[in-house]
Parts: structure tokens; C-alpha cells; sequence
């Protein structure tokens, strides 16, 4: 369960709505959406009751050397000022950045969380997810997620040098970029039976993930009783924000 921080006395008393983000992909090279994210945190986020991203905040992450990445300061300063203000920021990993650790954990104050993650939002119990591991009949990416995730490549890659895993994140970035322009939408969608498994195994009846960058809120049975999942949107063109409070759960846009 989640560990609520202290809740200091500048912070609205009535602050009450969970916001839930992913698949920024911030990078130097979209300064836009790194601003509209760094507005975000200074002026919408401080009146939540807690900022949850599910991954892939960063469009690639070569270790937590790029902490000091001059062009990314703006972006570790306004997460560490928002944890300041007493409003948890709990961070699970993406696909892209799954190598976010304790050192950017400490310099920003967010806590990290496994995936998946059940906790409670809206009074009910919820489930999340990036939602990568649900994609299982991309059968190819699944086997490469396994590679990457294996301690040794991981101990491997981080003993090189920061340049060369600056190029090895970029040739990744650009082999994924053309398998999946090769393969069917579909098989790059998460699959319903792997969903179900998931849900069922954690006794949820709502699942929150983004991942698949088609931001919707579908309904279905389970078990006998109605179901949720929620797909959080990707912000290439604008912001996309799910707020969560004791009404129920809203996909908004922040216009860049
Ligand atoms: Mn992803």
C-alpha cells in the first residue's frame, strides 16, 4: 500500500484529486512538451493529492548519470520543488526508462513503484501498469523486454560509457521505431485475455496503464460485474491528464 506523506500546511486543506500521467518521452530535443510538463508541476500539480507517472516520463534513460544532463535540470528542480510542497510523486518505470533509480529517486523525492502496482483511487481498489507486459501477442517485443530486463545486460550496459549508451539507447529508439511501423496495430495493443489475468489475479475491477499511447476508458465484464481500464494518452502534441477524485476518474488535455 501507498505510504501518504505528511501533508504540509500550504497545501489546500481539501486537496483531494489524484493525477495520473505517462508516456511523456521528455527529451531536449521536444523543448515544448518539457515546458508544458515543468508548467504543469509548478501550477496544476500542487494542489494534488499525489502525481502518479506509469513510465516512460523520459524517452530514453541511460542510468542516473543523466541527472546532471544541464537540459534536463528544469525538469528534476520541478518534481524535487513539488515533493517539497508535500504532494508524493510515486514513479513506476517505462519500456524507455526503466533504468530510473535510487539517485533520481533521491534527487527529486519520488518513490518508486513496482509494475503492477495496486493501491486505491476513486474509494476502490486499482490496479497499475505501464501496460507494456499486457502487449503479449507483440511475441518480439516481449522476448527483447525479457533481454533488456536480465541483471547481467543490465550490469553490462551501465559499465559502459555514458556516450556510448547514449548511442545504444538511440539505436534502440530507432530499430523499435521501425518494427513497429512493420507490424499491425493490433499486435501492439494490449491483449484483452492478458488484462483479464491480471486483473483477476490482483481482485481489481479497475486497471489504469498508458504504454499504447491510445488514451480511452473501456468498460466490460468480468467475472459477472461491470470493469474498467483506463489508458492514459502520450504527450506528443499536447498534455494528457487523468484526474481521479471521489466522483470518479476524468482524461483531460493541457494544451501545449
Ligand atoms: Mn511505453
Amino acid at each position: 500500500m501507498v505510504i501518504r506523506i505528511a501533508v504540509p500546511s500550504e497545501r489546500p486543506a481539501d486537496a483531494v484529486t489524484d493525477l495520473l500521467i505517462s508516456d511523456l518521452h521528455l527529451s531536449p530535443t521536444r523543448p515544448a512538451i518539457v515546458h508544458l510538463f515543468c508548467s504543469f508541476l509548478e501550477h496544476r500539480a500542487p494542489t494534488a493529492s499525489a502525481l502518479y507517472i506509469l513510465g516512460d516520463l523520459f524517452e530514453y534513460w541511460i542510468g542516473d548519470e543523466a541527472i546532471s544532463d544541464p537540459s534536463l535540470r528544469p525538469i528534476i528542480q520541478g518534481l524535487q520543488a513539488l515533493t517539497d510542497a508535500g504532494v508524493p510523486v510515486f514513479l513506476m518505470h517505462g519500456n524507455r526508462d526503466f533504468l530510473i533509480g535510487p539517485h533520481f529517486a533521491a534527487s527529486t523525492g519520488a518513490q518508486l513503484l513496482p509494475d503492477p502496482f495496486p493501491t486505491e483511487l476513486a474509494g476502490a481498489p486499482a490496479l497499475l501498469t505501464h501496460g507494456d507486459i499486457l502487449c503479449t501477442d507483440d511475441v518480439e517485443y516481449q522476448r527483447f523486454r525479457a533481454q533488456i530486463r536480465q541483471p547481467a545486460w543490465i550490469s553490462a550496459f551501465l559499465e559502459k560509457t555514458v556516450p556510448e549508451r547514449i548511442a545504444m539507447a538511440q539505436q534502440y529508439r530507432e530499430l523499435s521505431k521501425n518494427a513497429t511501423s512493420a507490424k499491425p496495430a493490433d499486435i501492439m495493443d494490449v491483449n484483452q485475455d492478458a488484462v483479464r489475468q491480471m486483473m483477476q489475479e490482483y481482485s481489481v475491477r479497475c486497471l489504469i496503464h498508458g504504454h499504447t499511447h491510445r488514451p480511452a476508458h473501456h468498460r466490460f465484464v468480468l467475472d459477472g460485474a461491470e470493469a474498467s481500464r483506463i489508458v492514459l494518452g502520450d504527450w506528443y502534441e499536447q498534455g494528457s491528464v487523468l484526474e481521479c477524485d471521489r466522483t470518479g476518474f476524468r482524461l483531460t488535455r493541457l494544451a501545449p
